[in-house]
């Protein structure tokens, strides 16, 4: 496959509902638009660095500069055999792996899209519908993660995370099973622990939780493997495991037993594959996370899904959660049972709309053979 022109678009869109982790609470959502041109047909990837630098050290500007100074240049006008070929031919450039996973995504849906075959079938996967869950944010009050909760539930979500920091925690989570019993729950701190809590964090073994996501240091592999030997409960990495590398680490050193898998996060899909691989074979299961992405990351997402070790719910839900519009047509949507629909049309099977990424443009760049 050859790529002959690529359009980078910086978009900003207004969520729906303000989101808040451990991090920051925000109300809009940065992020960059990728197009890929090449033999008649056009792919879309969707960079999910953000404004500011508080998941991850990338961030929508650090992004922009590496995709135009020394990304687009290494993939224009060469000839991949296959789109794996892409994660590697960018590995001079260390790290930056939100902005080589939005285009090599983008190549990825171009390649499908060419080949005339949904986005799941070039990426290994079979299923044809999702298991959705949601992540809840940090609220004004218990009452109302309460409330929001309530509504999620009713409209059939599988699971609820609910997003944790210091003073918002075992309250919390108490007060969910006092109200809601024993729905699938689970928390996530976003790194916002030291090892010196783990007798606080010990508290939340009796709520039987599905597990508890990054509570410790967002580069940190050895406390987690500390904490997890003093935790009933299985500790699931994200920010930790940014390379498959680090997560063979991770899995040797005991440090958590489930993990989470976000493109973004690790490069693209062809990484992504490699790691599903590699827990497949060290049984983690994995599931799908989310950064609050577009239709088009969504969609990116929902395909990545269908592969075999995605055994757990994932944080891929319905886009009027998110933005209304959002950016494709059809917009993703729950079914009764909880699950969502992998379309069956080429590449992400969803139209782009173009009309409403123009709106939303920042800035724009273009560069062709
Ligand atoms: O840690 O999973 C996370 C959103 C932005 C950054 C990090 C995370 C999240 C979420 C939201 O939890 C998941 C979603 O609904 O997209
Ligand atoms: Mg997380």
């Amino acid at each position: 496959m050859r790529i002959d022109r690529v359009e980078l678009r910086l978009v900003r869109l207004p969520l729906v509902h303000f989101f808040e982790t451990s991090f920051a609470r925000i109300h809009d959502r940065e992020f960059i638009v990728v197009m890929v041109d090449g033999e008649g047909h056009r792919g879309y990837g969707e960079c999910v660095a953000d404004r500011d630098p508080y998941y991850s050290a990338e961030n929508s500007e650090t992004a922009w500069h590496i995709l135009t100074q020394y990304l687009v240049s290494r993939v224009l006008g060469i000839d991949f055999p296959h789109p794996r070929a892409i994660f590697p031919a960018l590995s001079q450039v260390r790290g930056h792996n939100m902005a080589k996973a939005g285009l090599e995504m983008a190549a990825w849906d171009l390649f499908a899209r060419s080949s005339g075959v949904p986005l799941s079938q070039i990426l290994g996967g079979h299923r044809t519908t999702i298991a959705s869950g949601v992540s809840v944010g940090i609220q004004d009050s218990l009452a109302e993660l309460g409330d929001k909760i309530a509504i999620e539930l009713d409209t059939g979500y599988q699971r609820i995370k609910v997003k944790i920091k210091p003073g918002w925690d075992v309250d919390a989570v108490q007060t969910i099973r006092q109200r809601f019993g024993d729905i699938p729950l689970m928390v996530d701190a976003n790194a916002a622990y030291r090892l010196d809590d783990a007798d606080h964090l010990a508290k939340l073994d009796t709520f039987d939780l599905m597990m508890i996501e990054q509570p410790l240091h967002y580069d940190d592999v050895h406390d987690h493997a500390q904490l997890q030997r003093r935790l009933r409960t299985p500790i699931c990495l994200d920010e930790s495991i940014h390379t498959v590398h680090m997560a063979a680490e991770a899995i040797a050193a005991g440090a958590c037993r489930i993990i989470n898998v976000k493109p973004g996060r690790l490069g693209g899909h062809g990484e992504s594959i490699r790691l599903h691989d590699l827990c497949a074979a060290h049984n983690i299961p994995v599931w799908h996370g989310g950064m609050l992405e577009s239709g088009i990351g969504r969609l990116h997402n929902i395909h990545l899904s269908t592969l075999p070790n995605f055994t757990l719910p994932g944080d891929i839900a319905a886009s009027r959660r998110y933005f209304e519009p959002d950016l494709i047509d059809p917009p993703v949507e729950l079914q009764m049972d909880g699950t969502i629909a992998v379309p069956s049309q080429p590449g992400l099977g969803v139209t782009v709309a173009e009309d409403r990424v123009e709106q939303a443009t920042q800035r724009a760049f273009t560069a062709s053979v």
